[in-house]
């Protein structure tokens, strides 16, 4: 591609366009350092109408394109490939939020706002924005939506999807659709906007939602509970549900390895106990009424816990800052993994929840006799039934060399265990490049046929996002 190609690009759009290869660097290497790309040129459109005119421009030159969030993704998917010759879009500086509607609990964003400064937004309002993640403060609404990002409250609010009321989307023929409806009702036809949520930026792009907010709880408790097992956290799991109904927000399960490895790496993130256990729950309840009835509610609970043999041992947080404190050590987590060696074998896998713990017991089982010393770290939304069913180098041993040597056994060893009870081998970090054999591997062909037929008909040059979620485009 000849610069005076992209000077007729630049001559028409107002957003920015880097092509120096420092300013186009942090653009082209994936979170977890496994993918590392080469570029054409990166587009920082300021409107929707300047991203249209540079999914037109691709289109006329036939020039791939890859849209890019806060690239925190876990599975490749906003890198382009070595090639050199995709466009990639980054949506940094479409980040206005357009409105903001009490009365109807909306909020519209523009794709590139970060979801932090939408949450912020909302409780400025008075109102609250659930979808909440370890990524929150660089990830960005376009990416929750590509992705349709899970995150620690699914149990109660549901995924992005369906925290998503409207779409302002480019074709991949340059075309806006003006989806921005802020309705809960609206039976006309296929619902469009489904299609492009956990598309992974292969149908368009997203340039604004508008999203549903919620009333902001009147309490929160948040509390670490320690358990003996994997089934001990769900006989918890279905106490708190019984007792606290549609309050537990979150429900997160870590192995006491990950405990361990957290406070390896942040020594001042350590659970408040003084002895470790094999297992911890981190659950959480947004009361609606008052501060009262609240800390009722999660004092029965926790009592008849207690009481039943369920938990050994549990700290209550007794203010926002012990919250915020325990939540420190389920966030670290990420970061915590790949500080210990480099990027482990990441398997974001979703189970019944009723399977769960037998497929923890069986599967870590086989690990550790088919690789020795291999440690496995699980933990995960266990409310949702998604676990990070990650396994680790044995100790000593950098990442890269373990994962290059055993990660195609280990992997296949977990998605066949996950097979066998109909899992899905990625719960919420979606396919990206990573996982695109293995996803036609385990979907049927009927499934996958269908995906063709969608893409063939949306993007039919294959420009948008190529070889990202379906092989072969
Ligand atoms: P990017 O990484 O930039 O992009 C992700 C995908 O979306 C790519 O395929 C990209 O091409 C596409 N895309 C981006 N913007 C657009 C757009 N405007 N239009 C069309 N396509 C687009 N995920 C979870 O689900 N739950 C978690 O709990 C969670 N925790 C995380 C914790 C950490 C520390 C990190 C680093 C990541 C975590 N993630 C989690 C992974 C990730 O999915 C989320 O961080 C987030 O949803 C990605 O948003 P992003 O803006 O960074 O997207
Ligand atoms: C989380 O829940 C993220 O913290 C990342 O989804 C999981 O590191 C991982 O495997
Ligand atoms: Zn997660």
């Amino acid at each position: 591609m000849s610069d005076g190609t992209l000077d007729s690009l630049r001559g028409r759009f107002c957003g920015r366009l880097l092509t120096a290869p420092d300013d186009t660097a942090p653009f082209l290497t994936d979170w977890r350092r496994n993918f590392t790309g080469r570029t054409l040129a990166v587009a920082q459109p300021d409107t929707t109408a300047d991203v249209a005119e540079v999914v037109r421009w691709c289109a006329a030159q036939r020039i791939p394109l890859v849209p890019q969030g806060g690239n925190t993704g876990m599975v490749g998917g906003a890198v382009p490939d070595s090639g050199g010759h995709a466009l990639v879009l980054s949506t940094a500086r479409l980040n206005r939020i357009r409105e903001i509607d009490p009365l109807n609990n909306t909020l519209t964003a523009e794709a590139g706002c970060i979801l932090a400064n939408v949450q912020q937004a909302a409780q400025q309002a008075d109102r609250l924005y659930p979808l909440s993640l370890g990524a929150e403060g660089s990830c960005t609404i376009g990416g929750n939506l590509a992705s349709n990002a899970g995150g620690v409250q699914v149990l109660r609010y549901g995924n992005t999807r369906e925290l998503c009321l409207g779409l302002e989307v480019v074709t991949p023929d340059g075309e806006v659709w003006d989806g921005l409806r802020a309705l809960r009702k609206d039976n006309t036809g296929y619902d469009l906007k489904q299609l492009f949520i956990g598309a992974e930026g292969t149908l368009g792009v997203i340039t604004a939602a508008t999203l549903k907010l919620y009333p902001r709880p009147a309490a929160r408790m948040t509390a670490l509970a320690a358990v003996a097992s994997p089934h001990a956290a769900l006989r918890l799991l279905e106490l708190a549900q019984r007792r606290l109904a549609a309050t537990l927000t979150a429900f997160e399960l870590m192995s006491g390895a990950c405990m361990a490895l957290v406070a390896r790496h942040f020594p001042d993130c350590r659970a408040p106990f003084e002895q470790d256990h094999a297992w911890y729950v981190l659950l959480e309840s947004s009361d609606p009424h008052s501060e009262a009835h609240a800390t009722q509610a999660f004092g029965e609970l926790m009592e008849e816990a207690f009481e039943a043999g369920i938990v050994a041992d549990a700290a209550i947080a007794a203010s926002l800052a012990q919250s915020d404190g325990l939540w420190r050590i389920r966030h670290h987590l990420p970061e915590a993994q790949s500080l210990d060696g480099g990027d482990n074998i990441k398997h974001d896998i979703s189970v019944p929840i009723s399977s769960i713990a037998t497929f923890i017991e069986r599967t870590s089982a086989d690990i550790v006799a088919a690789h020795p010393g291999a440690r496995v770290l699980a933990f995960g939304h266990l409310g949702d039934g998604n676990l990070h069913y990650n396994v680790s180098a044995p100790a000593g041993m950098p990442q890269a060399p373990f994962v290059q040597a055993s990660g195609a056994a280990v992997s296949a060893l977990v998605y066949e265990a996950v097979d066998r009870v109909r899992g899905s081998i990625s719960a919420e970090h979606g396919i990206g490049q990573l996982k695109v054999e293995k996803n036609a591997h385990y979907k049927s062909a009927v499934e996958m046929a269908l995906m063709q037929k969608i893409k063939q008909a949306l993007d039919p040059h294959g420009l948008m996002n190529p070889g990202r979620l379906l092989p072969g485009h």
